[in-house]
């Protein structure tokens, strides 16, 4: 029996929209807990869901009982609670953590859970280990940033604990304890590129206020440029991926680190292609886009939200559209190609805004964007700011924040239209030039669709 099973929620088979898009990589928080416990002299068993069926968890769940631990996100609460459940049935003490159950760690014990890890999980596990061995999981008083029900059922919310300060004092990711190469194939199957996924950073120190920051705070904690890219070099060397993906928040916030970490590659020789994602204030250099098409960046994704500057500064984004407009053209004369992430029915957002975003995507003519209808994350600023306007469609076992829906906002239907109108105006205004019969056609069904979008105004999502 190994001191602890580490596991997650996320099972490929069940998520037909990925897999459409073919594009999946390992948890990297797991990976991280992995190879810290090991070389704590931990006995640590992974077992990566990605790939298995719900059964073959199981089937491992009803043998050998111990501890697991168990990562959690936004979308994986529904298949958590059944693998938490079957493990209580089989004898488990159970541990959670990643961003999910730290925003919601009283359901979670209500629902099987026996601790749950609020931040950071590596010094923490290591410490909770020895004290669950020796006075199981009612006396963890002594466990900093861990949260669990005392011996008289309370709920003790324990001090939280200290970030490392230090991440090159971490391993790498434990990558050998998965089938790191069938994610890098199945990459390669359906786009061509094998690639693999890691951070050189932790933590986001801006206070955009849909965001989640329930794992590292505000911090913003780097690793030094060297020990990147040894990783990157073992990653190449190990397991030849055509690309590598950085999933840092803001890939490019200290332009000195990006720098040196460009020239140290280069003197490596060492040119793996990349996707990454940044904010457009901290692309404002020429130099900066210069380095990043140097290093094999191809496509950088861009949180662009609004293209109203009012909503822009609603959500305390701290971007201005003309930026977003200005890092959309400036990355694409340096040849990488720009994804573009939209928000729409964020509070307060009008038809106006609506429009200015339609006219903000057309200035800025991203290679791809993305729409989601903005949605309420637990602890976040914007929750806390529209709390009293939140409903559940969905009891709080089968849904997830993305479920909540705001009294009184527009209807899904509506923002449907808002996208039409959208891609219908930036169709035509792509085709305007070389195919003019197209482009009338396309912004007629735009303003069809705008047309539509207003005739559903009066329709509310709650
Ligand atoms: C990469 C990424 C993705 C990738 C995931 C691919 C992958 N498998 O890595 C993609 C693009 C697919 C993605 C999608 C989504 N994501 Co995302 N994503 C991230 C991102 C930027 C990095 C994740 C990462 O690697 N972190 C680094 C590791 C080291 O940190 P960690 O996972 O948190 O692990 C640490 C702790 O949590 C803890 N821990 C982790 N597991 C465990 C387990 C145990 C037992 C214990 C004790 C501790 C523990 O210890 C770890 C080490 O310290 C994070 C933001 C962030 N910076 O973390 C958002 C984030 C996780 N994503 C988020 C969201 C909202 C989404 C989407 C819902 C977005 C959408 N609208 O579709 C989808 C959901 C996808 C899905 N089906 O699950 C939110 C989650 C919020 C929440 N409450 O769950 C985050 C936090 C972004 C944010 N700031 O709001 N995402
Ligand atoms: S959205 Fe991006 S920039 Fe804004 S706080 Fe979150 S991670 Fe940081």
């Amino acid at each position: 029996m190994p001191d602890v099973l580490l596991t997650h929620g996320y099972f490929l088979a069940d998520d037909e929209k990925e897999r459409e898009i073919m594009k999946p990589y390992p948890t990297l928080g797991l990976l991280y807990l992995s190879s810290y416990l090991r070389r704590a002299g931990f006995d640590v068993e992974l077992f990566d869901t990605t790939f298995a069926e719900r059964r073959e968890l199981f089937d491992r769940l009803e043998k050998s009982p111990g501890v697991v631990g168990i990562y959690t996100n936004l979308m994986t609460r529904r298949p958590v609670l059944d693998v938490l459940a079957h493990a209580k049935a089989h004898g488990w003490t159970t541990v959670l953590g990643g961003p999910e159950s730290a925003n919601y760690p009283e359901e979670y014990l209500g629902h099987g859970a026996d601790v749950v890890v609020v931040g950071e999980g590596e010094e923490t596990m290591a410490d909770l280990l020895p004290a669950l061995a020796r006075g199981g999981p009612h006396r963890l008083h002594g466990v900093a940033g861990v949260v669990f029900r005392d011996e008289a059922g309370a709920v003790v919310h324990n001090p939280e604990r200290t970030q490392i300060p230090d991440l090159d004092s971490l391993p790498w990711p434990d990558r050998e304890q998965i089938d790191q190469q069938r994610y890098v194939d199945v990459w390669r199957t359906h786009h061509g590129m094998g690639s693999v996924n890691l951070i050189t950073a932790r933590g986001c120190p801006y206070k955009c206020k849909w965001c989640s920051h329930a794992v590292f705070g505000f911090s913003h904690r780097r690793r030094n440029h060297l020990d990147v890219v040894a990783e990157v070099e073992h990653i190449r060397d190990r397991w030849q991926p055509d690309q590598v993906w950085y999933a840092d928040d803001v890939f490019t916030i200290s332009h000195r680190w990006l720098f040196d970490y460009a020239n140290e590659l280069e003197r490596r020789n060492l040119r793996l292609p990349f996707e990454t994602i940044s904010r457009a204030d901290r692309m404002m250099r020429e130099e900066v886009l210069a380095t990043l098409a140097r290093m094999g960046c191809y496509r950088i994704w861009i949180g662009s939200e609004s293209g109203s500057q009012r909503i822009l500064d609603a959500m305390e984004r701290g971007v201005t559209a003309e930026q977003v407009q200005w890092a959309t053209k400036a990355a694409q004369r340096h040849g990488i190609q720009v994804g573009m992430f939209l928000m729409w029915g964020y509070d307060g957002e009008t038809v106006d805004d609506i429009a200015a975003t339609i006219e903000h995507v057309k200035k800025s003519n991203p290679d791809v964007f993305f729409t989601t209808v903005a949605y309420p994350i637990k602890n976040t600023s914007f929750y806390h700011d529209v709390a009293d306007k939140v409903v559940s469609t969905r009891s709080w076992e089968e849904g997830t924040d993305r479920d909540y829906v705001l009294r009184g906002r527009h209807s899904r239907s509506y923002y449907k239209q808002a996208d039409r109108w959208l891609r219908g105006e930036v169709d035509a205004f792509r085709l305007e030039t070389e195919d003019p019969e197209t482009a009338a056609l396309r912004r007629a069904e735009a303003l069809a669709a705008r047309d539509a979008m207003l005739g559903l105004a009066g329709e509310v999502e709650a």
